[in-house]
């Protein structure tokens, strides 16, 4: 407040107050002048980087103008704000989205053309966000995206690693990581050095009375790191509103460094200190869906949630309201477990510095938080140890205590001797060591818990937190899908798909409101329509068989079926699964007379994706992946019927390619293993057709387009138990085709036979614990109808338009909408008409 301009000279600031540019002409002039004046060049020294960067910071003022709109008008409107906690935002390029979503992309393209660059050219040049590892990561984005365009004030906190998730480089068939230095130049944040938070670590308790005899805990000594905020403009689409995503990087609490340890020849030690505070925000974990309680995640965790919550109650506390009103000015949306040390550092906040009696604090805290489920995958569940916890956290420690306490005494209360259930739902389980459940104190902290696709909703009340269901109630356990954002996976990704659709639905209203895309169904028997609509799968086809020629050397024929899978590795998404199939093809290929070839739908098998460092099994598939490549494709008897390509360094931008290109997508993990998966709704909306198992989402996707439309096949999560257990116990057959392929294998067909001697194993003599095997044959049959029905393009052609006229539930906005009703009790604030200021002048 103390900062803030008197009003008589207000009008001075109102009359040269910034504004956005929206013409051509007014772009260039930005363009011209960043170039001259921030980075020092001329038209004689102006390569893409340099046009990239003069470009995207002519972008970024004008977001930035905007978004202090949008947060002063938040601010004098002082409602509830929803503030999105995540570990990771998988945000991909952020110039070419800034530019279609304020409606400047002609106008870019034009400005750009004169000063002679191309704009592709120009959008290449930006290296990707990637602070995430997979679908977790790109869900928050997706969701920062649609909370922005449907004007909810609301704010993402994350971390600003230096190092996000690493480049994948395959070097001989393996997987290489190369680290992701991606801070160099990046015009998107703005660095807020005033924004700065102490955080502390280690130490100890100090209990006492005060002089009214209260009993006072204090977290004393210990080791002191600052947070800097940064913040990241997040424009909504077709709306002036423009959130914030503030990541906090972690600094020394000493300053630069220690120029007294310095002088006195005590260098070493000097930096070291710098260095151990800056390790905190360095590199992001590379596992998805793996949990493996070290230490500095837990700190980073601390570090992140701290910083954050600290945000929120200075700004609550502005408003000078009552603490009792603080969850309905402030929502929390824990996005899975990570963060769930916020509701301990909240309840920390108010019983120890703001003096609040433990039921009061408690109360509002569980009124804040809602918490997000992604996984029942047991080895992804996040537990840490008591003893890290009580040397790093000593203070939370003992309230987690407490709340498990509290916690118990009311399920004895609900369940008089049930002492079992007492062992199985204590937040504290009491192992050597013992450790602490996350989920636990999530949902215990929370007043509603979602999963994220219906199955997986059901999965967990009926599986993982059945004890908890019959404790609190089934309405506290909610369901709400999971979706994408149609800007970015429609429009930015397929402009010539969307445009057509445009064309015929009155224009781009279906990327605000995606159930409009339900009008193409009229088109579905169309000549003309469909025409088109091929043309421009093809052309996209196109597109990528480029990328693959470049990126690998191997020529592939634009006109076969495109089958990819691409997500990242693991054993529960089942590549092995899919590259075993392809082995099969090539075996049955290769057994063909050439009558039976002639009838074949040539096929390109695409694979991508990232395998965490590791994750040895998840390696050895790439592996295998590669070594078919390199045997098929070089297969002379084959030649085009198929090909196998890994692609390097699947990411967010790379998959604005991919995706646009599919005929057919894999979606095959064992039945109740994928929470939802969200690239199965990229691939529809963009045209292509599914092969997937009865899991997560695409459950819901054929419920929406119909089951003519996706091939499903395998066994059901309901009978997943039952076959594992008579893999273990009774006798276990494994699918004869499957054996083939082993033998080929074994016969060292794809190299040193060795090499993959676990993949075959896990299946042959570990339980086959993802049911390969029990899938396999059902998968190979499948996939005989795939091809079957890709001879009549025809048909094929009306599947995908119907499809995509059915995919509107999909829209990321239809889940944040959701969200906000159910469980975030927010609404939005939409700017009004002819707005300039926040001062609604
Ligand atoms: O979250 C996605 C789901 C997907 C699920 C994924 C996920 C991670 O990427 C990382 C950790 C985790 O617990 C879950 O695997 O099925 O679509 C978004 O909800």
């Amino acid at each position: 407040v103390e900062a803030s301009i008197p009003e008589p000279q207000r009008a001075a600031w109102k009359k040269f107050q910034a504004t956005p540019f929206v013409t051509k002409e007014d772009f260039e002039k930005e363009v011209v002048r960043h170039v001259e004046t921030t980075l020092a060049r001329s038209m004689f020294n102006c390569d893409e980087t340099a046009a990239y960067a003069a470009a995207s910071l002519a972008f970024r003022d004008r977001l930035i103008t905007e978004w202090n709109r949008t947060q002063q008008r938040q601010t004098f409107a002082d409602t509830k704000r929803v503030y999105y906690l995540s570990l990771e935002f998988l945000m991909g390029r952020a110039f070419d989205n800034a530019m279609l979503n304020v409606g400047l992309k002609n106008v870019a393209k034009e400005g750009l053309s004169e000063l002679g660059f191309r704009i592709e050219d120009i959008i290449s040049q930006e290296h990707d966000a990637a602070l995430g590892n997979g679908g977790l990561g790109r869900l928050a984005a997706c969701f920062l995206d649609s909370m922005a365009s449907l004007n909810y004030p609301a704010w993402g906190y994350g971390l600003r690693y230096r190092y996000g998730i690493f480049k994948q480089e395959i070097v001989d068939g393996y997987q290489v990581e190369v680290p992701d230095y991606w801070l160099d130049f990046n015009p998107w944040e703005f660095p807020r050095h005033d924004i700065v938070v102490d955080i502390q670590f280690y130490g100890g308790v100090r209990k006492y009375q005060d002089e009214h005899g209260r009993n006072i805990a204090k977290w004393e000594g210990g080791e002191m790191v600052k947070a800097v905020a940064y913040d990241v403009p997040i424009p909504g689409y077709d709306t002036p509103s423009t959130n914030n995503m503030r990541l906090w990087s972690s600094k020394a609490a000493s300053g630069e460094f220690d120029f007294q340890k310095f002088n006195s020849g005590d260098y070493e030690s000097s930096v070291a200190d710098q260095q151990r505070a800056e390790t905190i925000s360095a590199v992001l974990y590379p596992n998805d869906n793996l949990d493996r309680g070290k230490e500095l995640r837990l700190k980073q965790q601390y570090f992140w949630v701290a910083a954050s919550l600290y945000d929120i109650v200075r700004r609550f506390k502005k408003s000078k309201r009552a603490w009792s009103e603080f969850p309905d000015q402030v929502a929390i949306q824990l996005n899975d477990t990570h963060p769930t040390l916020a509701t301990v550092e909240l309840q920390r906040i108010l019983i120890d510095l703001e003096g609040l009696e433990w039921d009061e604090a408690w109360t509002i805290v569980t009124k804040t938080f809602g918490y997000t489920n992604h996984t029942v995958l047991p080895e992804a569940l996040e537990k840490w140890s008591v003893p890290l916890m009580q040397n790093l956290l000593p203070r939370h420690l003992q309230i987690i205590y407490e709340i498990n306490m509290y916690f118990l005494q009311s399920v004895e209360r609900k369940f008089p001797g049930d002492r079992e259930m007492l062992g199985r739902v204590s937040i504290i389980e009491e192992s050597q060591p013992k450790m602490v459940r996350m989920a636990y104190l999530a949902i215990v902290g929370s007043h509603k818990v979602n999963g994220v696709a219906e199955l997986h909703s059901d999965l967990i009340k009926t599986t993982i937190f059945k004890d908890f269901v019959k404790i609190f109630g089934p309405d506290k356990f909610t369901n709400v899908t999971n979706g994408i954002t149609p800007r970015r996976w429609l429009h930015q990704a397929n402009p010539r798909l969307s445009e057509l659709i445009a064309s015929k639905t009155g224009g781009l209203g279906f990327l605000k409101d995606l159930n409009i895309l339900n009008e193409l169904e009229k088109f579905a028997d169309d000549k003309e329509f469909k025409k088109e609509w091929a043309e421009i799968k093809y052309a996209n086809k196109v597109r990528l068989a480029k990328h693959i020629k470049t990126t690998t050397g191997v020529t592939v024929n634009p006109s076969a079926l495109f089958d990819i899978q691409v997500k990242r590795i693991h054993e529960y998404k089942r590549q092995q699964m899919n590259i075993f199939g392809v082995i099969h093809r090539y075996l049955t290929i290769k057994a063909m007379t050439a009558e039976e070839r002639k009838k074949l739908a040539p096929r390109v098998s695409i694979f991508g994706g990232k395998a965490a460092p590791g994750y040895w099994m998840a390696k050895t598939i790439i592996h295998l992946i590669n070594n078919v490549g390199a045997k098929v494709n070089n297969d002379p008897d084959i030649g085009d019927l198929l090909k196998v390509i890994f692609l390097e360094d699947y990411n967010v931008s790379k998959a604005e390619i991919i995706t646009p290109a599919s005929d057919v997508s894999e979606h095959i993990s064992t039945a109740g293993t994928e929470a939802s998966g969200t690239s199965n709704m990229k691939f529809v909306l963009n045209g292509g057709l599914i092969i997937g198992t009865c899991d997560g989402a695409n459950i819901e996707i054929t419920r929406e387009i119909g089951e003519n439309n996706i091939f499903l096949f395998g066994n059901l999560a309901e009978d997943v138990e039952d076959l594992r257990h008579a893999h273990n116990y009774g006798s276990h057959t494994l699918d004869p085709d499957l054996l083939k392929v082993f033998e080929t294998i074994k016969s060292g067909t794809f190299g040193d036979a060795g090499a993959f001697s676990a993949l075959t194993s896990a299946i042959e003599d570990h339980g086959d614990y993802y049911l390969v095997s029990d899938d396999f044959h059902s998968y190979i049959q499948t996939q005989a109808l795939v091809d079957e029905a890709y001879k009549n393009q025809d048909e094929w052609i009306t599947k995908t338009i119907l499809s995509v006229a059915r995919m509107g539930f999909f829209s990321s906005d239809r889940c944040i909408n959701e969200y906000a009703e159910m469980i975030w009790n927010v609404e939005p604030l939409a700017p009004e008409k002819g707005e300039t200021d926040g001062l609604g002048k």
